[in-house]
């Protein structure tokens, strides 16, 4: 594979003088590379960093939102940031162990955790720069979670932000990114330096090696980009693309070295072309009727990524589990956050909400798993619908349909059958060629749960 990878891009040069993006391969080579990520469909997103000690209060004031954001919020300069957080951030050998795990007991296929965020403090050993966890506690928190996810059998996926709002080299001006006023004053005081952005892309390339070589990864998540300073002139992103390929060819990136409209809260977005990225990555937002190509929804607990110790704004365990059967019947990815407290202990709530939905998933994983979207033109009142291979459907019912009989406008090449998923329970289902109507009688089926699964199988004749 990374023969052939090798040759692409070699035969990419030579074809074009544009330079080496994501990796050049057939469709059957992308459907291969992607082919765990699209059936593994729930992963775990990890924010974890300096922030996480300071838990949302800075300086005796306490800031609402993002609480990885607390330093753009509060505007502090780097040494009040170091000063202030350092000493709070205690993590502790042994959890990322717990993470993975929970992890596993919820039921997720892959994880991802913050290699670094726009603190810049980079959670595993920079030789040469010693912001980070290995000079600064002496822990590799990278080492120890790339392990976890080994033992575990997960996917490992890392993020990596490639703002940095606290490297000397570091130019905002570009980004129109919030960044610290406090950065931007001491620069204008003459205490600290940017400009040199080209010196900056330098020591990201830099770092990112650093990370790729001493840790074994699957899936990079890159963070963020703006329209005006994204892709080759904002973060290098040609060599980025490069570096990881070339030492992972089957790796696998999301889309933010290059701007999308991530954020978008409405609308049809925009899907991902291939050479910014292998997947889009609406955020806090479920596309009500999914993107073209490869899609994650990003989703946090409780409105924060980082942990906050004030943010008690936890979703209800049947609101994510209808979040994330929504997504997967519309196609998408699932990766829903936790914020470790200051040692990393996962807080309380977090660990219940995870749990509830590994409780759901060992009954009804066979739903979501190695599944592609509702292959029917609309989604249903009474809840939602998925498909794997060419004869079997799962029916998500969030509710009794009118009458407790299930409509859908299909016919099987023979006669179908139904069964309640979690135990075999047989349905009584009937189809009529004549109007291509399939109707199954779920009156007999109390909604006890967020989404009771129904298995249809039986090979559906072509969309008349
Ligand atoms: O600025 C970050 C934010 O802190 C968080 O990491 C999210 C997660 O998707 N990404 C950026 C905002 O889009």
């Amino acid at each position: 594979m990374k023969k052939i990878l090798l040759l692409s891009y070699a035969a990419l040069l030579l074809a074009a003088p544009l330079p080496a993006q994501a990796p050049v391969e057939t469709a059957a080579q992308h459907d291969s590379r992607m082919q765990w990520w699209r059936d593994g469909k729930f992963g775990m997103f990890i924010h974890y960093g300096l922030y996480s000690g300071l838990a949302g209060e800075l300086e005796g004031k306490k800031y609402d939102g993002a609480a990885e954001w607390i330093q753009a919020h509060s505007g502090a300069d780097f040494d009040t940031y170091k000063r202030e957080a350092m000493p709070r951030f205690t993590p502790r050998s042994g959890m990322a162990d717990e993470w993975v795990s929970l992890a596993k007991e919820a039921g997720c296929t892959y994880v991802v955790l913050t290699s670094r965020h726009h603190e810049g403090f980079n959670l595993f050993e920079t030789p040469g720069y010693d912001f980070n966890a290995k000079t600064c506690n002496g822990i590799d928190v990278v080492d120890e979670y790339v392990a976890a996810c080994e033992k575990y059998g997960l996917k490992t996926g890392l993020y990596f932000s490639i703002i940095d709002w606290n490297h000397p080299d570091y130019d905002p001006t570009g980004s129109g990114i919030s960044y610290p006023k406090g950065n931007l004053e001491a620069a204008a005081r003459g205490e600290r330096q940017f400009g040199n952005h080209d010196r900056y892309k330098d020591y990201l390339l830099t770092t990112f090696r650093q990370l790729l070589d001493s840790h074994r990864v699957d899936l990079i998540w890159w963070d963020f980009s703006q329209p005006t300073f994204e892709g080759d002139a904002a973060w290098g992103a040609s060599r980025l693309m490069k570096a990881l390929f070339d030492k992972y060819p089957m790796a696998i990136q999301n889309n933010r070295l290059y701007a999308s409209n991530n954020l978008q809260h409405d609308g049809v977005m925009q899907p991902t072309p291939l050479w910014k990225g292998d997947y889009t990555t609406p955020e806090h937002y479920i596309p009500p009727t999914g993107i073209d190509g490869d899609w994650e929804v990003c989703q946090t607990l409780n409105g924060t990524w980082g942990y906050s110790a004030d943010n008690d704004r936890w979703k209800s365990l049947d609101e994510l589990i209808r979040e994330l059967v929504d997504v997967v019947s519309r196609g998408g990815n699932f990766l829903l956050n936790i914020g470790p407290m200051a040692d990393g202990t996962v807080p309380a709530e977090s660990v219940r909400l995870f749990r509830g939905i590994g409780a759901w998933m060992a009954a009804n994983g066979e739903a979501v798993y190695g599944t592609r979207a509702n292959p029917f033109d609309s989604e249903f009142a009474w809840g939602r619908v998925t498909r794997k291979g060419p004869d079997t459907l799962y029916l998500f019912l969030y509710a009794q349909p009118e009458g407790g009989i299930i409509e859908l406008p299909a016919t099987f090449a023979a006669e179908p059958a139904a069964t309640r998923l979690t135990d075999g329970m047989p349905l009584r289902i009937e189809q009529d060629p004549t109007t291509g109507i399939c109707r199954i009688d779920v009156s007999s089926l109390t909604i006890d749960s967020p989404a009771v699964v129904v298995k249809l199988s039986g090979t559906m004749n072509a969309a008349e």
